[in-house]
Order: C-alpha cells, then structure tokens, then sequence
C-alpha cells in the first residue's frame, strides 16, 4: 500500500462532521485513514464509503477480527462489501483464523494486516511473550502487511527482522502513547497517527510539524 507522507490519520473521534472537519483541513497532508470500531459503531460501517467517496482516501478498516474462522469470514466479508482497502487481524488466534481474514481480502481484491504486538503496556503479559511466533506464522502464510507498536522501537527491530525488507509495516503508537515518528520510520513503513492530530488545536499546523519532522 502506498501512504502519503507515510502518515495514516487514526480517525476515532465518533461524530462524523467532526471528523470530517479535520480531514478536510488536513487533506493536503493524508490519503490513508483508519478508522476503527469508535467510528463505525457511532456512526456505521457506511463511514467506510463516505471516506472514500469525499476524499478518495484509502480506508484501513483496524476491527482487530479475532474469532473463528467461520465468523472472522463473516466480518471480513462485510468490510470489503462496504468498500474497505484493507483489514486488520488479530494473529494470536491462530492461522486458521487469519486465512479466512486473507482468503476474503483476496476475494475481495484487498489487504490484510496481520497485528503483532500491541502498543499500549498491558500487550507486555499476553501478546509479547508471543508476537514473534505470530510474525512468523504470517510469514510462513505469505501475509505482507504487519502492524506493530512504535512504543517500542527495539520490538520493532525484531520483528521488521521476522517479517524481512520487503514487507509492509505500519505502526501505531506514535505520538501521544509516547512513540517517536523518527524512530519509527527507521523500522516501519508507516505511522499511524490518531489523537496527535485529530485533538490538537490546529490539525493541519500538528500534522505539517510532523510531516516536517520525517522529511
Ligand atoms: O497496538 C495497537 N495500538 C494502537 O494504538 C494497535 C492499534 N490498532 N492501535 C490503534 O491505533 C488504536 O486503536 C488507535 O486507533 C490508534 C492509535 O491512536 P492514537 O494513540 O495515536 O490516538
């Protein structure tokens, strides 16, 4: 996937003018939005068409599907039908589950991201311990597209070696949970940035300061 400024806008504010304010006053800067589930259960999964349709964005649909496979076809099948680009899942349900995940974005002609290690403290315990194992397992499924957490760059650096050169990572956790755009670009291909920018005083002035900064 090829990101603008190599910034993705976290959309999670839940009123959809409101978001759209910001977009609009950052449109210059962003053609790839994620918006997860804050957005879609306040305002409904045809938020997936309105970004797309007023701003051509391309729109990473982060529901982290984490259930059966049977479900997790479900779900995947529903966002794509609803004009997602790309998906994110969870890997630490197992493969079987992620390829139901992957089957429907190639159905579909879209993309999968496969979530790692999480970036907030609590994926210490749980998703820590395993998300080398879950890097590989996508590896070993020829899945591409990785997320992982900017809030740790020396865990960035393991995994970027899991997943090689030519894989595609993006990651969250830049800016207000503490992640440095700079550093992270040294591993990832992509940040991917929410309240830094759609909370500050002037969006566009908060997104140009780091556009600026990872030129
Ligand atoms: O490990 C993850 N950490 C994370 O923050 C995986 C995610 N998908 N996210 C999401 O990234 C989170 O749900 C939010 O939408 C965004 C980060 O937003 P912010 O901390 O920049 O506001």
């Amino acid at each position: 996937m090829d990101v603008k400024n190599n910034i993705i806008l976290a959309m999670d504010l839940m009123d959809l003018k409101e978001a759209e304010r910001v977009c609009e006053s950052i449109n210059e800067y962003i053609d790839t939005i994620k918006i997860g589930y804050p957005l879609t259960l306040a305002e409904g999964l045809s938020t997936i068409g309105f970004f797309k349709d007023n701003f051509d964005y391309k729109v990473i649909c982060d529901y982290k599907v984490a259930d059966i496979p049977a479900t997790n076809e479900k779900i995947a099948n529903q966002t794509f039908d609803a004009g997602a680009d790309a998906i994110i899942c969870h890997g630490f349900v197992g493969s079987d589950s992620v390829d139901a995940c992957k089957t429907s974005a190639e159905d579909h002609g879209g993309e999968v991201f496969l979530l790692t290690e999480m970036s907030h403290p609590g994926a210490i315990k749980f998703l820590q311990p395993n998300a080398d194992e879950i890097a590989r397992m996508g590896v070993e499924m020829g899945i591409t597209n990785y997320v992982a957490p900017s809030t740790r760059p020396e865990r960035l650096s393991e995994i970027r070696d899991i997943v090689g050169k030519d894989a595609f990572m993006i990651s969250p956790g830049v800016g207000t949970q503490g992640g440095d755009p700079r550093e992270t670009l040294k591993y990832s291909n992509a940040l991917i940035i929410g309240r830094s920018i759609y909370n500050a005083e002037d969006p566009q002035k908060a997104t140009k300061d780091i556009v600026d900064s990872i030129q």
